[in-house]
């Protein structure tokens, strides 16, 4: 039977390329191609097709010179010849394009949005299905690598590389600007792979750069060297992808690499590219860098039985593949809500995925205390953050804290004072003003093992990182716990004295709804501590809302409850017991309704849900099934805010328990206003508050 690829690509990794090993490669993944969008596709056991022909002879050329042993690519969705190249099998390509068991993500993504997870040698981070996601998460990887290698001391991190891979479109994507910016001025060892067929979809390359040739355009940019080229000469093209990664490698920096290559078939298997025209499409064909790449190595270097016999091998194991793979099971409808956060295996350890966060290569989150050792005087909130990330970084030499702003001045909300100085520029940096950078650069740091903590200076300024944040939070379960990027994301916001749309939302649900993040809210110091110990010990992504009221706020100043205190996620704190009311909050609105129960003398008890993601959804039906009344008060816009979503529980499992319907008082749906007396005037006050106590408690 004939080997596999996995068998074929550590030969074909080596100075000059294995010739035999590159036909037989590009061989394979046409012969994929071909299968599906004759066979598969139409038979409709593959769903969504994406053909690299045309990209394919570069792609190999390209993996087969990623010979460092941490070296990592973070490629798309026409990624698959590079796949094959580092280790794929073609099993696992067809059983992912199939949707079996076996495939890269058990039938949970697309077939060609792959990842390849692999602690000893190259790898590939998990591709996501928007165009530019690549970049900064690929940024992130190279920061690692340095940081692993030059600041750890570790020696398998030398001279390993990172390589961005993306079409001519994606160039044009906030996502590619980012990361140019954080590798040039880092001076990363990243590669941008760019190939560039002309078009994203059907939108020609100069719509997205001006002339069509973003390397022209780039060729003034500080700090990158920009190498161009045509990337249907296979041989030319091996001399440049060489000539990149050496330099990359080398320590020169950054490069950015961009071959032409014909994209030979439709955007999509859907694509009939009826925007091109009969004589474009010819000439497409003209330039196939397969038939060049015949031209070249027949007969100088393979004779024409050779280059047959490849061809032939590369279709039977394809043709064998597709027989097995038949044969693998389809994903387990039971297992679809599996891995969208971290799971315990029976034993009670943790189910570790297999490329990511702290704890893959067996070490243990050291053990910490659920009883608070108060020490000290109080302090408060933002200084029991800036503790705790302290002695976090001091026992935790993976773990780094980045944002803007965060270093030499120690944050605009001082969470990070000194932090810098006694820790160093390599673990608490000052990052570009690119939100989608610092989040995406996280992702790629939590992927090579660190434990990033990014701050993102106000609430409001996280929406540019939005995608790579919904991206983060899916990874788990889209790769079925191949892959997961555990980190804390450190937001401050709310009001503070004022309001104004821009640095006081709340909008906490939006997290919540994001799949696969954990979401903490602290309302005071004790709490801040707790939650962002057993945040940066974990191994989930985890949004840490600082309230801005809150971080010098009297009220939530507590003593520091020492450098073991941790506050499991999903566990409120009941501040008060009473019988007539619950009322539920989080955050600044805990104070306003401790302050609002007093006033009224309501007996209530009060819960402070402390997490969002997980709620402690028994403690709060516990007590609505005791006190039959139910007030929820959150800062966030009423429509479809979390109480929403704690009023729709208990009205389906408490309803027989309640002796009034439940009430809400949050923010009118309006962002928050900046004139404190209209900002009084929305949110929920004291006197508002107790004014609903006492109404609902004598329903
Ligand atoms: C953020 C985002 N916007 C739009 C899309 C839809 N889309 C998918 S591929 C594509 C074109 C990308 O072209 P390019 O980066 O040049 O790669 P190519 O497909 O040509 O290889 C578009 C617009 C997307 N996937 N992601």
């Amino acid at each position: 039977m004939a080997a596999s690829p996995e068998k074929l690509a550590p030969a074909l990794r080596s100075a000059s390329p294995d010739w035999r090993a590159v036909v037989r490669l590009v061989a394979v993944s046409r012969a994929l191609d071909d299968l599906e969008e004759s066979t598969l596709l139409p038979e409709r056991k593959v769903l969504y097709q994406f053909s690299a022909r045309g990209h394919d002879v570069t792609q190999v050329l390209l993996g087969s010179r990623l010979t460092g042993a941490r070296d990592a690519v973070v490629g798309y969705y026409r990624s698959r010849p590079l796949l094959l190249t580092l280790g794929l099998s073609i099993d696992e390509a067809l059983a992912s394009s199939m949707m079996r068991v076996g495939g890269m993500s058990e039938g949970r993504d697309i077939g060609v949005v792959f990842n390849f997870p692999r602690r000893e040698g190259p790898c590939a981070l998990p591709v996501c299905g928007g165009v530019g996601t690549q970049y900064t998460p690929a940024a992130g990887w190279a920061q690692a690598l340095r940081y692993r290698h030059g600041t750890l001391g570790e020696a398998q991190y030398a001279g390993s590389i990172a390589v961005a891979y993306g079409g001519d479109a994606s160039t044009a994507t906030n996502g590619f600007w980012a990361a140019l910016n954080i590798a040039t001025t880092e001076r990363l060892p990243l590669l941008f792979f760019i190939e560039d067929n002309g078009y994203g979809i059907s939108v020609p390359s100069q719509q997205q750069t001006p002339g069509g040739d973003i390397a022209r355009n780039l060729s003034a940019f500080r700090g990158l060297r920009v190498l161009d080229g045509d990337g249907s000469d296979p041989m030319s093209a091996a001399r440049l992808i060489e000539d990149a990664i050496s330099g990359v490698r080398a320590g020169d920096g950054p490069a950015l690499l961009r071959l032409t290559v014909p994209r030979l078939s439709g955007h999509s298997g859907q694509d009939t590219q009826t925007y091109k025209g009969p004589a474009l499409i010819a000439a497409e064909q003209e330039r196939d860098p397969w038939r060049k790449l015949r031209a070249q190595v027949v007969p100088q270097i393979l004779t024409a039985e050779e280059w047959d016999a490849q061809v032939c091998l590369a279709c039977t194991a394809v043709a064998d593949a597709r027989v097995r793979v038949e044969r693998f099971s389809v994903p387990d409808r039971a297992r679809v809500k599996r891995y969208v956060f971290s799971e315990s295996t029976d034993d009670g350890a943790i189910d570790i995925q297999t490329q990511g966060g702290l704890w893959v290569d067996g070490a243990q989150p050291p053990a910490g205390s659920e009883r608070a050792h108060v020490q000290g005087p109080r302090i408060n909130l933002v200084t029991a953050v800036r503790r705790t990330l302290e002695h976090e970084l001091a026992v935790n030499p993976r773990m780094v804290v980045f944002g803007e702003d965060v270093g030499r001045k120690g944050g605009v909300h001082a969470a990070t004072i000194g932090l810098q100085e006694k820790f160093g520029v390599a673990r608490v940096f000052d990052t570009s003003l690119s939100e989608e950078g610092i989040i995406g650069r996280a992702v790629g740091m939590a992927a090579a093992g660190l434990m990033p903590v990014p701050e993102i200076q106000f609430r409001k300024y996280a929406d540019p990182a939005a995608e790579q944040l919904n991206d983060c939070g899916t990874m788990r379960w889209r790769t079925a716990n191949r892959f997961a990027a555990p980190m804390v994301v450190r937001i401050p916001g709310g009001f503070f004295k004022c309001g104004d749309p821009w640095h006081s939302q709340s909008n906490e649900v939006q997290w919540v709804h994001g799949i696969g993040w954990r979401v903490a809210m602290p309302s005071n110091a004790q709490d801040a501590v707790g939650l962002l110990r057993a945040a940066l010990r974990g191994n989930d992504p985890t949004i840490f809302f600082e309230h801005r009221s809150l971080l010098d706020g009297s009220w939530a100043r507590r003593a520091y409850p020492g450098d073991d205190f941790v506050v499991p996620f999903g566990r409120a704190s009941l501040l008060q017991t009473g019988a007539a009311l619950t009322v539920v909050s989080w955050g600044a609105m805990v104070e306003r309704c401790e302050l609002a129960l007093q006033r009224t003398g309501v007996s209530a008890d009060l819960l402070d849900l402390r997490t969002l993601s997980p709620w402690d959804r028994h403690a709060t039906l516990m007590s609505v099934r005791k006190t039959r009344r139910c007030l929820i008060v959150h800062e966030d816009n009423i429509t479809a805010g979390f109480g929403a979503e704690i009023a729709a529980v208990l009205a389906k499992e408490a309803f027989f328990d309640l002796d009034a319907p439940i009430e809400r008082l949050a923010m009118p749906d309006i962002p928050s206003p900046h004139s404190p007396v209209l900002l009084e005037a929305v949110l929920p006050s004291v006197e508002r508050i107790a004014q609903c106590m006492t109404d609902l408690a004598a329903v």
